[in-house]
């Protein structure tokens, strides 16, 4: 009750709360992301066990952001986290061909949940700095993205490590969450 009549009184003056989860394998870069947009400047990070959470304010809104460890044995747990959320962004290191069925497996297991099934997407190609790097549109294919019904969803590339293409991937969120693209 608490809670709705806060998310009532932060829409009307203008400062809206949205929950966000960052999801995708160990290593995509995850981490990196959250305090890249938290604080602009690349951290050194060391493999998430467990969460990070941070608030990002962005555009009057107020980015809630849940950053789970990607490892395969942390994975079966990313799904006490969905009740709630808004958004997800799903991160993929672009370089790692590898295991880029792996984490297309994941996404479509993570999609078929019950709880995110209004939940939009926004898929992060991550890591365009590095040579040999996927195009999103190859990631897009990889992951099946153009197969996907009945969801909001895009994909952006970017590099944590420079910054590129983060900006405009908060940008599509907020349009998302104020409604603009349902
Ligand atoms: N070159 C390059 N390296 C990156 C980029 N983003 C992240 N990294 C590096 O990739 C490694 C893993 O990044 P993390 O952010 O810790 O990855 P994570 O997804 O949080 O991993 P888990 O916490 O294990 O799930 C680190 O060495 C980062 O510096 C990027 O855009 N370009
Ligand atoms: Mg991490």
């Amino acid at each position: 009750m608490g809670g709705y009549f806060s998310r009532l009184l932060s829409r009307l003056w203008g400062n809206k709360e949205v929950r966000i989860l960052i999801l995708g394998l160990d290593g995509a870069g995850k981490t990196t992301i959250l305090y890249r947009l938290q604080i602009g400047e690349v951290v050194t990070t060391i493999p998430t066990v467990g969460f990070n959470v941070e608030t990002v304010n962005y555009k009057n809104i107020k980015f809630q952001v849940w950053d789970l460890g990607g490892q395969t044995s942390i994975r079966p747990y990313w799904r006490c986290y969905f009740s709630n959320t808004d958004a997800i962004i799903y991160v993929v290191d672009s370089a790692d061909r590898d295991r880029v069925a792996t984490s297309k497996e994941e996404l479509v297991a993570m999609l078929e949940e019950e709880e995110l099934k209004e939940t939009a997407l926004l898929v992060l190609a991550n890591k365009q700095d590095m040579e040999g790097a996927m195009t999103h549109t190859e990631v897009s294919e990889a992951l099946g993205l153009t197969s996907l019904k009945n969801r909001t969803w895009t994909i952006f590339k970017c590099s944590a490590k420079t910054g590129d293409g983060l900006t405009d991937s908060l940008d599509w969120l907020v349009n998302v969450v104020s409604g603009g693209n349902k």
